[in-house]
């Protein structure tokens, strides 16, 4: 059944959704549970399932992770190989950010087929990554620079292009685990040029950090290592 979540975030324009972001190779079971459990009880809108390399087997950990919440569950795949089609939706994710080829059409290419076939939602979404300190896996497995992170108005242009292609929404990354997270001032210009959602993420470990990157504009923030370290993060959010 079609949980039409893109719908939900666009009608809910002024909410604050949280999405939990879980890479299958960072957890076990036990951990597993115990976050789903807290997610459950917070205002955790989304799973989030993907990572920049996934060596588990994707079908069975969205299985497990199924078994303890009925949160909609969407597929941020790190490449073709990162697709279930027991997933609720899937962040169709184009690189803008980048110049390789492969990230703007040729891994879409190779899953095409089948993700037409499972039927779950496609959220066609423009991927920018904004340079946070440190180089990203990110960045090194997608071979990809990122845009800096004093280059406002190029974040924006890029965010803007990616909009007049027709995405849907725009996800500004800094990078699992980033030092830095994405500026405010990058995400303010950004969030003033487009009409579309906006999705933040990486490196946000705060109660403040989140509220300022949600006050600056962001529709969706992304929370992976911040709550892998501290799930009693999502107690207090
Ligand atoms: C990474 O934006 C996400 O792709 C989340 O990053 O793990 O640093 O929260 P963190």
């Amino acid at each position: 059944m079609m949980l039409d979540i893109y719908k939900n975030i666009v009608s809910s324009k002024n909410t604050r959704h949280i999405a939990l972001l879980l890479d299958p190779d960072k957890q076990n079971m036990v951990n597993l549970e115990y976050v789903l459990d807290l997610a459950n009880k917070s205002s955790v809108s989304f799973i989030l399932v993907g990572g920049s390399l996934v060596n588990t087997d994707i079908d069975e950990f969205i299985r497990s992770i199924k078994l303890h919440t009925d949160l909609p569950l969407i597929l941020f795949p790190g490449s073709a190989l990162q697709f279930s089609s027991n997933a609720d939706a899937i962040l169709l994710l184009s690189l803008i950010s980048g110049r390789n080829p492969e990230f703007l059409i040729g891994n879409h290419v190779q899953v095409a087929y089948r993700l037409k076939q499972s039927g779950i939602e496609i959220i066609p979404t423009g991927y920018l990554l904004i340079e946070s300190g440190g180089s990203s896996s990110v960045q090194y497995m997608s071979n990809t620079l990122p845009i800096p992170s004093n280059k406002i108005e190029i974040a924006a242009a890029t965010a803007l292009a990616g909009e007049q292609l027709g995405l849907k929404m725009i996800y500004l990354e800094a990078g699992s685990g980033a030092k830095n997270h994405v500026p405010i001032e990058l995400i303010r210009l950004v969030k003033k040029e487009i009409s579309i959602p906006l999705i933040v993420g990486g490196g946000l470990k705060t109660v403040d950090q989140i509220n300022a990157v949600f006050a600056a504009g962001a529709n969706v923030v992304v929370l992976g290592n911040g709550i892998e370290n501290n799930p009693e993060l999502l107690k207090q959010i």
